[in-house]
């Protein structure tokens, strides 16, 4: 007499085995698959935040400076701004040599990282000797940063440091962070405002963004 089989029966091992052979690299596949677009969802969100605020802050630059006036446009003095105008003395003691960090008349060549200006907003710009408190972009690089085109904070971004409006004497806002470059540059009446910034992921991927702002000062 033949015994039925049982159709109850629970898996073999071979059988669990070859489940799993078969299972197993194609549930890791799908979570790696996962993963990644995980992964490439946070680049694109950090991509696209890192130019937005890139290009807020730019815009923001230009609306601020967009009142100034000519006349009253200055720049921070720079090392080389210093080293020229030593240069400079020598073949004309009349020169004055600016202190580092000084504030000076517009070099016409090159830009520079900071600057400042006095506009005439709605109220006062029908009396012109009633000009707004001075309105400053400074750009400060982060501690443990030097300006020598080496991260040297080892977080990735070179040279960065934050940009800072100062109404007065007044630190009002920290425009920006995170900013590798900042170029201020004045041509005729045309200011060019140059920002780039960097961002880092939590996987420590860097992205950059660069925005540029051009406007024309006012004469009067
Ligand atoms: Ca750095
Ligand atoms: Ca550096």
């Amino acid at each position: 007499m033949v015994t039925p089989r049982n159709s109850q029966r629970g898996f073999t091992l071979v059988e669990l085995m070859i489940v799993m052979v078969v299972a197993v690299p194609i549930l890791g596949a799908i979570t790696v698959t996962g993963s990644l677009v995980r992964d490439e969802i946070n680049s694109s969100e950090t991509a696209a935040l890192t130019a937005e605020s890139c290009r807020i802050a730019g815009q923001r630059l230009a609306n601020l400076a967009r009142p100034g006036l000519i006349s009253t446009c200055m720049v921070m003095a720079t090392q080389e701004d210093v080293n020229a105008a030593i240069a400079a003395q020598l073949l004309n003691p009349t020169i004055v040599v600016p202190a580092l960090g000084e504030w000076i008349s517009p070099p016409t060549t090159g830009s520079r990282p900071s600057f400042r200006f006095q506009g005439a907003d709605g109220r006062l710009s029908m009396n012109a000797a009633a000009l707004t408190p001075v309105r400053r972009f400074v750009f400060s690089l982060d501690q443990g940063e030097s300006p020598n085109g080496v991260d040297d904070d080892g977080d990735g971004l070179i040279d960065e440091g934050g940009l800072q409006l100062l109404i007065g004497n007044l630190p009002v806002q920290l425009v920006i962070t995170g900013v590798e470059r900042c170029e201020f540059t004045l041509r005729g009446r045309v200011l060019t405002m140059l920002l780039a910034v960097a961002r880092r992921d939590s996987k420590g991927h860097l992205y950059r963004a660069t925005t540029t702002q051009s406007i024309l000062m006012r004469n009067t």
